[in-house]
């Protein structure tokens, strides 16, 4: 079992028997343990087992070294697997609501035989659980509360949301005047495509009137907590915000620890290690000697000399590595070897395939979507909308896209936009891997986006053919979001991606990485081997409004965290360009 596993079954032992009531300092051994074994090398835990050395590390214990052991070479353990069948299932569940923790749990357990939420539910209700000592009217209507705000507010939001909703608080608190630096953290800055909550990070010499600017935003609908450097609110759309405020000379560390990810973090914590460094939210300080990492990043204080995240990758050997990379999926190895991307940005894109107009299921027509596309700055717009197998879709037959297509030819010939105009289609592909025009329609087009929206639940091995048949129709420029997922909503259809990406480089096809926030699809974690091996991406936002336009750049975000530079992505060619591709491709 690899160290983050084993970290994952000592954070569950300490909750486990935190549950039973047992000792803290037992607890807290296993908690402190599933740290240490974090900054360990893997190979330095496989040699120290091995030599039976665990207890050598500071914080290991002999019983501790024992069980990790265990799990190391047999990736079970046995006191862990007694411990769990020692308590219901449902128990560990009930910590998620606030102001339920294990003491009110063994409880609730004991008394009234809830051992599960949905029975905690019940017994609220019924109004046992007022009746029970140390509970009372008012524990029991915020316990109740707090189940329905899980249901309510339990999922996480699309990014292109969260971050619409961040910005104005950031540039207020910006305004602020004791503010010195403020950030997002967070999922929200590594731009992963759903977050959990919102965090944010303020350099401060006085935090109190921030605080308190912030719990009183009139989009506050729940203040959670409101200390001194610390706030945490519920807006209105049920996202949670976390506010942290640090001294000046802190901000740094701070910034880079909570914007992490955990992963990242880690692998930088054991590096800073192996340099006899200790990398902390409080500073970066030598490992070795008298004190906490706090109290000697403390005695440092403003004589640190990392005034940048710049500085603190440089002083751990490493280039600057963007927050959108920050996965733990091998961006310190290639910040320590010079081979880091240089990520696409938003100002690299020149134009966007893939948009709908009124002709099928869009809400603009298409002069209105032209201006939009010119007022954003674009040089052209491709416009593809439904065919008409997708008839829920309003899809376009022949005649009517004969006719889209000579009005776009009309509008170029006018010169009244700047923006050029691309003719095309989604062109749904039947169950079969057949398309929905024949040849001789699709030949009249600039551009063809082939799409599934039918059939989603073919097996495996048809589904993938399906679409490699597609990918092999000598019209097909590009392929629409390969998997058809919707964040938050459905999983994607079942497919051998590899297989896909194969296909799409060897027949020369564009695979797009759909822009619209719901989809993102292609996933990012896909796009840096695939780019890699040759794939062409194209952001397209998937536009069905002249708003929707914008969509775009939760496209750059995603395709920034697939490690996709400039060159990989057809839309950040100009005009001449695109139309050579274009054409080479009809042949
Ligand atoms: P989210 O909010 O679930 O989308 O994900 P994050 O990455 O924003 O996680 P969050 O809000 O829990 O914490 C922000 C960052 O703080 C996280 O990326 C790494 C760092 N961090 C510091 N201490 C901890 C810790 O004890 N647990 C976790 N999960 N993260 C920590
Ligand atoms: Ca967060
Ligand atoms: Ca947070």
């Amino acid at each position: 079992m690899d160290k983050a596993g084993i970290a994952a079954v000592l954070n569950d032992i300490a909750t486990l028997l935190e549950l039973k009531g047992e000792n803290p300092f037992k607890i807290r051994a296993y908690s402190n343990g599933a740290r240490i074994i974090e900054t360990l090398g893997e190979e330095e835990i496989d040699r120290r087992v091995r030599e039976q050395s665990l207890e050598e590390v500071k914080g290991i214990g002999e019983a501790l070294a024992q069980k990790i052991g265990e799990l190391r070479t047999t990736g079970r353990l046995g006191f862990h697997e007694k411990l769990k069948a020692s308590l219901p299932p449902g128990l560990v569940e009930l910590l998620q609501i606030p102001g339920v923790g294990p003491k009110k749990i063994r409880v609730l357990h004991e008394q009234l035989g809830v051992d599960s939420i949905a029975k905690l539910r019940s017994a609220c209700q019924a109004g046992t659980v007022a009746a029970l000592a140390g509970f009372g009217e008012k524990t029991q209507a915020k316990i109740l509360e707090g189940i329905a705000n899980r249901e309510a507010y339990g999922r996480r939001h699309l990014w292109f949301e969260a971050f619409a909703v961040a910005e104005p608080i950031l540039a207020g608190l910006r305004g602020l005047p004791p503010v010195k630096r403020a950030e997002h953290a967070g999922s929200l800055r590594r731009r992963l495509e759903t977050v959990g909550d919102l965090d944010f990070l303020v350099a401060t010499d006085e935090p109190q009137p921030i605080v308190d600017w912030f719990v009183r935003r009139p989009e506050v609908k729940e203040i959670t907590a409101h200390g001194e450097t610390k706030a945490s609110v519920r807006l209105g759309s049920g996202l949670q915000a976390d506010l942290r405020l640090v001294p000046p000379e802190q901000f740094v560390f701070a910034l880079h620890h909570f914007t992490g990810s955990k992963d990242h973090n880690v692998q930088m914590r054991g590096r800073a290690l192996e340099r006899g460094l200790s990398l902390s939210e409080w500073g970066l300080v030598p490992a070795e000697g008298e004190g906490t990492a706090r109290e000697k990043a403390e005695k440092l204080g403003r004589k640190t000399t990392v005034k940048n995240e710049a500085q603190l990758f440089r002083a751990l050997g490493l280039a600057f590595i963007p927050p959108e990379l920050r996965e733990g999926q091998g961006e310190i190895e290639a910040a320590e070897k010079g081979g880091l991307p240089v990520l696409i940005e938003e100002a690299d894109i020149r134009g966007v395939f893939h948009n709908h107009t009124t002709e099928s299921d869009g809400h603009n027509t298409l002069e209105e979507m032209t201006r939009a596309a010119e007022e954003l700055g674009l040089d052209y717009l491709g416009i593809a909308d439904h065919s008409k197998s997708s008839f829920q879709a309003r899809g376009l037959d022949e005649a009517r896209l004969a006719a889209q297509v000579a009005a776009i030819g009309k509008l170029n010939a006018s010169g009244r936009f700047r923006t050029h105009v691309f003719a095309g289609t989604e062109c749904d592909i039947l169950p079969d891997g057949r398309l929905d025009f024949t040849d001789d329609v699709l030949r009249t087009l600039d551009y063809v986006v082939a799409a599934v929206h039918s059939a989603f639940k073919q097996d495996r091995a048809s589904q993938t053919q399906r679409i490699i048949r597609a990918i092999e129709n000598p019209h097909v420029t590009m392929l629409a979001h390969p998997t058809g997922r919707l964040l938050l909503g459905r999983p994607g259809y079942e497919v051998d991606m590899d297989k896909i990406v194969d296909a799409a480089i060897a027949n020369g096809v564009i695979i797009e990485l759909n822009a619209s926030p719901w989809r993102l699809d292609l996933d990012w974690r896909h796009w840096r081997r695939a780019a890699g091996r040759g794939l062409l991406c194209s952001i397209n936002p998937d536009a069905h409004s002249t708003a929707q336009l914008a969509y775009f750049r939760a496209g750059v975000a995603a395709a920034r965290k697939g490690w996709l530079t400039k060159d990989d992505v057809l839309t950040t060619r100009p005009l001449a360009a695109v139309k050579k591709h274009l054409a080479a491709r009809r042949g």
